[in-house]
This record gives C-alpha cells, sequence and structure tokens, in this order.
C-alpha cells in the first residue's frame, strides 16, 4: 500500500487546495499493541493525552515511560473537509512518521508506510464528503529492527524491553512534520522531474511530466524568471526548455525560475496547474575537482542534526530560521543531512539561499563493530541472515529510492550519500553495497553518489569506496585516537589521506569534531575545552589545505545534540560549534575567521 516515489507535495494553487493539519492530537501509547485488534480507530481513543504534530513526542511529558517509550503509539484528530471539494480528488498526506504508519480515514485503512523521513499519502476521496468531518488515526511505530532503516534491535532488560541502536542520536519520534489534506482535480498532474544544464549563455530545462485521468488533455509548461517574466514555453509531457541569457543558480546564489506545469483541455481551459521552482546548474565530477557551473567548488558547513530542545526532531519554521542564519553569519556555504532526509522545507530554503547540500538516507549504524559497547548492543555481526539481510537491503533500497524522488528537483542538493558509516571492510559490505549504488544511480543519473566512510576503514581496507564518486571521510584524529596529542594526529591524519588522495577522486571531510563543553576553558589544550576544540580544527584544517584532493570540510557538528545517554556522552553530543541552544562556542568564531573572507 505504500505509494513511495510518485507524489507531488501538496501545494496550494488555482487548481489546488491544501489544509494543514498541524495543532494538538489525541495521543495514546500502546504498549500490548492492542489498539489495532480493538478498533481503536473506531472511535475516540480510550484514555487519550493532548500531543503537538509536529513534534517529537519524547520530550513534551514528565514521564520517562514516554521518554523512552518504544512500540505502537496512536494519535488521532478529526478535520472537517472544506466544503468546496465536490468533485475534486482528496489526498491525506503525511511529510513524515517516524518510523512507520498505518492511517485509518473513519474506519477504512488507506495506506502504511515504512520509513520515518519520507513523505507517503493516500487517495481518500471516497471516505470524504466535502464539509463533513472526518476521523483521523494514525498508528505510529518508533521501533527499530535489523529490518529497518536505521536499524536497532529491542533487547530484555531487567526493566523490560529497551531499544539498542548504533547511531549516536537519540531516537526521538512521532508526526515531525505536517499533515495535509489537500484537493487537486482527477485530471491532474502527478509528477515532475527537471534536469537543467547550460552552454555559455543558454541554459536549459529538460522536463518529464506524469499526469494521471488526462486523456485527451495536453501537457503545457511556462517558464518564468524571478521577476515573474516569461521566458521559455513548452507543450507536450517531456521536452526541453532553452533559456537565452540564463540567470544560473550557484553556491550563494540561490536564483530560481518558477516552472508552472499546466494540463490544459481542448477549449484551452488550465484544469490543473503545478508549480517547481528550477534553479538552473550543472554538477560534475573530474578528476579530484567537485565542480558546480563547471568551478570547482569547495564545501565548507557541516554535519547537522534535526534536534532541538522540546520539539526534538520536528521541524520548526523559527529553527529553520535561526539555523540558517548562524550558517550565513559563520560563511558555510554547504551541510550535509546527516543522517537522514531533512523536511522539505529545509531543503526550499537551501534552494532559495544557495546553500549547497549532501543529501543523507537514514541508513546510519550499519555497522555493529563501531562503538565499542558506547551506542549499546554489541556482540552482533553487521551483514548475516539474521542481522542486516537481503530484507535490510530492499528497505534500505526503497529509502533511497524515495529520498530520490522526492528531493531530485532541487537544485541545492548535489550528491547523494545512500549510508553514514557502514561497515565497509568485509565482502558482506561490499555485496550489500554494489547495488544500492545502482538504485541510486538509476533513480538520478544527474548527481554524484557516494557514502560516508568510517575511521574503521581506512584507507587500503574499505571494499565500497570503490563504487563512490566521491570519497566522504569521518575522521576523528586528535580526538577519539591520538586523544589530546594534536602533534600525533596531524601525522597520522596526513598520512592517511594522502593514502586517499591517490585514488583520484575528490574528497569531501564529511566529519572531524572534538566534544567541547561549552564555558570550559583550558591554558594548555585540554581535550573537552572550548580552546582544545579550536586547536583542533586548526590541525584538521592544516591537513585538509596541503591535500589538492580535499574538495570540503564538514565540522561534526553545527549544534550540540541529544543523544541516547552513556558513559561516553554527558547530556548528548557535545561537538556542536554551537549549543544545543545556538550559542557559539569560541569554535564558532574560529570557523569564521576560516571561513568568512570578511570576518
Ligand atoms: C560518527 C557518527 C556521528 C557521531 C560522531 C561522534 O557519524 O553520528 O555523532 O561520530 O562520535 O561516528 O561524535
Amino acid at each position: 500500500m505504500t505509494k513511495g516515489t510518485t507524489m507531488l507535495r501538496p501545494q496550494d494553487t488555482s487548481t489546488r487546495e491544501t489544509k494543514r493539519l498541524d495543532g494538538l492530537w489525541s495521543f495514546e501509547l500502546d504498549g500490548d499493541s492492542a489498539g489495532r485488534d480493538a478498533g481503536w480507530f473506531r472511535g475516540p481513543l480510550p484514555s487519550p493525552r493532548d500531543m503537538a504534530v509536529p513534534a517529537s513526542f519524547n520530550d513534551l511529558t514528565a514521564d520517562a515511560a514516554v521518554r523512552d517509550y518504544v512500540g505502537d503509539i496512536w494519535y488521532q484528530r478529526t478535520v472537517r473537509v472544506p466544503r468546496g471539494w465536490t468533485d475534486q480528488r482528496v489526498v491525506l498526506h503525511f511529510e513524515s512518521a517516524t518510523h512507520r504508519a498505518t492511517v485509518w480515514v473513519d474506519d477504512h485503512e488507506v495506506v502504511s508506510h515504512e520509513g520515518g523521513y519520507t513523505p507517503f499519502e493516500a487517495d481518500v476521496t471516497e471516505f470524504v464528503t466535502p464539509g463533513e468531518e472526518v476521523r483521523i488515526t494514525a498508528l505510529v511505530n518508533n521501533t527499530l529492527s535489523f529490518q529497518s532503516i536505521p536499524p536497532g534491535v529491542i533487547e530484555d532488560t531487567a526493566a523490560g524491553k529497551a531499544q539498542r541502536y548504533w547511531h549516536d542520536f537519540f531516537n526521538f519520534a512521532g508526526i515531525h512534520r505536517s499533515v495535509w489534506l489537500a484537493a487537486t482535480p482527477q485530471a491532474r498532474i502527478e509528477n515532475l522531474t527537471v534536469v537543467t544544464g547550460f552552454s555559455g549563455d543558454v541554459g536549459s530545462v529538460d522536463f518529464a511530466v506524469e499526469t494521471a485521468d488526462s486523456d485527451g488533455l495536453e501537457v503545457r509548461t511556462v517558464l518564468r524568471d524571478a521577476a515573474g517574466r516569461e521566458v521559455a514555453t513548452g507543450s507536450g509531457a517531456t521536452g526541453s526548455l532553452r533559456v537565452d541569457d540564463v540567470h544560473l543558480w550557484a553556491p550563494g546564489h540561490g536564483y530560481l525560475y518558477d516552472l508552472e506545469v499546466q494540463l490544459v483541455d481542448d477549449t484551452g481551459v488550465v484544469l490543473d496547474t503545478y508549480h517547481q521552482s528550477v534553479g538552473i546548474r550543472t554538477v560534475e565530477v573530474r578528476g579530484t575537482e567537485f565542480l558546480i557551473n563547471g568551478d570547482p567548488f569547495y564545501f565548507k558547513g557541516f554535519g547537522m542534526h534535526e534536534d532541538h530542545s522540546t520539539i526534538g526532531k520536528a521541524h520548526s519554521p523559527a529553527h529553520l530560521v535561526q539555523d540558517f542564519e548562524l550558517l550565513d553569519w559563520i560563511g558555510a556555504n554547504s551541510f550535509r543531512t546527516s543522517h537522514y532526509p531533512y523536511s522539505e522545507d529545509v531543503l526550499d530554503y537551501a534552494d532559495r539561499h544557495g546553500i549547497v547540500i549532501i543529501d543523507e538516507t537514514a541508513a546510519v549504524g550499519l555497522n555493529m563493530g563501531l562503538g565499542g559497547g558506547i551506542f549499546g548492543g554489541q556482540g552482533y555481526t553487521t551483514f548475516s541472515p539474521d542481522t542486516i539481510n537481503e530484507t535490510t537491503r530492499e528497505v534500505h533500497a526503497q529509502a533511497i529510492r524515495e529520498l530520490i524522488a522526492r528531493d531530485k528537483n532541487h537544485p541545492s542538493v548535489v550528491l547523494w550519500s545512500i549510508a553514514n558509516e557502514p561497515e565497509s571492510d568485509t565482502e558482506g559490505a561490499e555485496d550489500y553495497f554494489r547495488p544500492l549504488f545502482d538504485v541510486a544511480r538509476e533513480a538520478d543519473p544527474s548527481r554524484p553518489v557516494g557514502f560516508v566512510n568510517v575511521m574503521l576503514a581506512p584507507h587500503g581496507s574499505c571494499r565500497v569506496s570503490q563504487f563512490a564518486d566521491v570519497l566522504m571521510l569521518n575522521r576523528y584524529y586528535g580526538w577519539y585516537v591520538n586523544t589530546g596529542d594534536l602533534a600525533g594526529a596531524e601525522i597520522a591524519w596526513t598520512e592517511e589521506l594522502t593514502g586517499w588522495a591517490s585514488e583520484g577522486k575528490p574528497i569531501i571531510i564529511t566529519e572531524y569534531g572534538a566534544d567541547t563543553l561549552a564555558g570550559n576553558h583550558s591554558l594548555t589544550p585540554q581535550p573537552w575545552s572550548e580552546e582544545y576544540q579550536v586547536d583542533y580544527l586548526d590541525m584538521n584544517h592544516r591537513v585538509f589545505d596541503a591535500c589538492e584532493a580535499v574538495v570540503g570540510e564538514h565540522v561534526w557538528n553545527f549544534a550540540d545534540f541529544a543523544t541516547t545517554s552513556g558513559i561516553m556522552r554527558v547530556d548528548g553530543n557535545k561537538k556542536g560549534a554551537f549549543t544545543r541552544d545556538r550559542k557559539p562556542k569560541a569554535a564558532a568564531f574560529a570557523l569564521r575567521r576560516r571561513w568568512r573572507k570578511d570576518a
């Protein structure tokens, strides 16, 4: 029932209308998974409490049993369907539900979806009446297993079942992004792909439109510049628009055209219309260079997280604006959506502001050797019939397809990351990943593909990087190894990097960082102090600057973030340049001096 790959985000146009269902929903935990058989969707939940949508539910109550809850979670609300929606096709659209959900409209089960960070929707036309109320019930489940992306395992403890996982951020869950009712005409535009290019002053926008219930109708396309002037038109579902005097999208310069797609009948009446912003730019890997619009690009920025106090992993426009303001202040030109697809609003904002994105799936923690007990749940083999297996790979493949289907038209996205720090030095890893690179390339031949390599698979031992167009490395010389010894770290790091540089591919350092407790100072370079973080970054920058193949540096992390608790984490991961509430550490000023020519 999953409808993963051919949906357009709800939009208000002259033929379409949306109603956002954010606010307070009824909410109930269902530890025994009894609600489905008991038919909780058939009426009001038995003993609900209020819950905010969008939000992670974990930190909103004063109840430890809620914070660490794992299992079935029910969300419910009623909504009045707009009275003007007669004869329209009505869909119910979730931007995300973490990590999976089944949804009912009144008594009718309408959709199920696996994966916590990509959208899904159902055609609910036959179950709704314009002007009347309907009950919407979502059974969300936040359990991680060996067959989920990301993976995890439920272990029995003295206190009951506990969720373990191999990734270093708290397993926030719930409905993290907006839920919509949306109306479109029956004859409609269903999907749209654009690929751009240019030669000299002439740009091109290749488009492919999919439609439904559209017999005898014509697809028309109109491209307008940022001032609203029509610059090209087309007819037919596929084609290429020629853009004279092209104004390119470029890093730091988020120039966007508007592509309007119309479905028109033979009397010229527009039955459906949809708008897609288009940034005309090219991306190419050539030798050790990463080219945007033919110019070498150097990534400056961070691995980030969707993570805030109170709301957890929920999207919030206020935090979106603040984070991008800080990126601008510090001189970052890019970031990675570590370690899952972010809200579509984030990508739209990046498009408009010329920020470059490495877009990552939620495949994090496919590495049971990592952490030596830090993240719990040790004692497993990563790739085996009982752990990460062929079923997992199918789920992973679907996650890649859904990410690309959702984000393919964003000019800000220049590179796909199909996994973060998986085991990559074994035959099992090679076999697991080879077909996944094909999945990504088939879904999008226009962008390079890579994955993020872990320190446990250093140069010479990694068997997966052979498939990647770009090498992405996470390294912690001077932190997890050579702790406190920056001189030794510099030598070891330089040596390893020199090895990678011999591969002839561009290298992006996707993580380097040191935990730093804001306000902790020291005269001599002591780990955890603000001074050490600055010295650690300086050392790394010397190493990068000496290596021609390095085309980017993403500090881990933009801000401190919540993790599972354990002996290695004090109130979360503290490698942020900013604290969790976005106050700058000394490192933020140091990065600003390096990244901003005018600072
Ligand atoms: C890497 C992971 C990242 C962690 C980071 C760390 O990619 O998610 O938070 O190291 O240890 O292993 O701080």
